[in-house]
């Protein structure tokens, strides 16, 4: 019997996957290489379902006899491992970005005198349609809450963007660009305290209350899919943490980032910074732990955000409080700075990385703001936000349009700062088909 290897994300499965392993299938014994989410986020977004869920579908289809792990994009590994007589793939994939993967596809299987078989594309399939179909349905709590720990262990880092509202939640959800064959996208959205404040016209002082974070939240758990970090300030008293954990899990967020200052909170970027006292160890790790016991799921996420190169107690302290946090259960760690410089962070990352316990390290690159995200992952990062960007490049946009009316005494000159009217009636489609 001969052996035949089909590569596969298997994500949404189609007609054109059944056709494929139905071809295959007449060659002889089908081996499906099922990528896992490491390989897939490695060139696009991570998959609706887990590995897991997709490999057992896949199991059950008619014609496959057995199905192995891909761990990346590359089919090289699997291949050398098993040596199949023959490799299925539909011919779409001998132009464009998979080209190169294709040539080596053929270089490596001349080596067993293996065959390359290109099944004719299935017409009629897009899989961007069928995704912007599972964008429409939605997701569930559940889903959204657990993803972005499948995303921590899938990518090298985690990219998350700051959202304020509905429409800014959409941009987070939907923006992308495409450099060499890769699409690069954000995972997800930050609710951050500073611009949910500054956009209702208060100062991030704590002063805006829960209810009304959850208003802001409901606007963007409305547009989106996509995993939800909630800046959730000090967490306040731990009496009152455990209802915000309470909340927000049952909304679907995936994690709250609670700061280890106490007294009135001021945002950590202030140039004064005088004032704010940070929290003691055992107070702040208590509220930490308050907040995991009430906790209705391991999924939610509860990182504890350490403000010592903030409040000048330094490194030392930093890292004492991490082990600490950690003890108490966190279950991340966020360590921020405005420097404007990334030496300070490295410095923990590095002393980060010789903890004997560690668990996923979250930066907020502001002011050091010319870091790479591939510097950041090279020192262990796991997760970067990027925190008030849409907020803070809307503002001089509106500001400028507003004041060319008044200067012009009329709108004419202000239209060309502007998206054109139909673009705006449209961009947002009406539900009713
Ligand atoms: C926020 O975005 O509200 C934050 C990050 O907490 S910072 O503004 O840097 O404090
Ligand atoms: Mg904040």
């Amino acid at each position: 019997m001969k052996t035949v290897y089909i590569a596969m994300s298997a994500d949404i499965i189609h007609t054109g996957h059944l056709n494929i392993i139905q071809q295959a299938a007449k060659l002889g014994e089908v081996v499906v290489g099922v990528l896992t989410d490491e390989a897939v986020a490695s060139y696009k977004r991570l998959p609706f379902l887990c590995f897991q869920d997709r490999k057992t579908i896949v199991e059950n289809i008619v014609g496959v006899s057995k199905v192995i792990a891909q761990e990346t994009l590359d089919y090289i590994p699997n291949l050398e491992k098993i040596k199949p007589d023959y490799v299925v793939h539909g011919d779409d994939w001998k132009v464009g970005v998979q080209a190169k993967v294709r040539q080596s596809v053929v270089d490596t299987l001349a080596k067993w005198n293996g065959e390359l078989v290109e099944p004719k594309y299935t017409p009629g399939i897009s899989s961007t349609k069928l995704n912007n179909a599972i964008r429409e349905i939605g997701t569930t709590p559940e889903i959204r809450m657990k993803r972005l720990g499948r995303l921590i262990n899938a990518k090298k880092i985690v990219r998350i963007l700051e959202a304020h509202n509905g429409l800014s939640g959409l941009i987070a959800e939907n923006v992308f660009v495409e450099k060499n064959g890769v699409k690069y996208e954000f995972d997800g959205m930050w609710l951050s305290s500073l611009t949910d404040s500054i956009s209702k016209g208060k100062p991030d002082i704590e002063c805006v209350d829960l209810t009304s974070r959850i208003s802001t939240l409901n606007h963007i758990l409305e547009t989106t899919t996509k995993p939800i970090i909630y800046d959730g300030d000090s967490g306040g008293l731990a009496e009152h943490f455990v209802f915000m954990v309470r909340s927000l899990e049952r909304l679907g967020v995936s994690a709250v980032i609670i700061e280890d200052k106490i007294g009135l909170k001021k945002n950590s970027l202030l140039n004064t910074g005088q004032g704010q006292l940070q929290d003691d160890i055992e107070h702040f790790s208590d509220k930490i732990s308050c907040g995991k016991n009430a906790r209705v799921t391991d999924d939610f996420m509860i990182i504890a955000r350490i403000e010592s190169l903030i409040t000048g107690a330094g490194q030392k302290d930093a890292i004492t409080r991490a082990k600490a946090y950690i003890d108490a259960g966190a279950d991340g760690i966020m360590i921020h700075s405005k420097k404007s410089e990334p030496d300070e962070i490295f410095e923990f990352c590095r002393d980060y990385e010789k903890l004997n316990k560690t668990v996923p390290l979250v930066v907020v690159p502001s002011t050091y703001c010319q870091v790479t995200e591939e510097q950041l992952a090279d020192f262990g990062v796991n997760v970067v936000i990027y925190a008030n960007h849409l907020l803070r490049s809307a503002y001089p946009a509106m500001m400028n349009t507003a004041k060319l009316i008044l200067a012009s005494q009329r709108a004419k000159e202000a239209e060309q700062l502007c998206m054109s009217i139909k673009d705006i009636v449209t961009l947002i489609p009406n539900g009713v088909k």
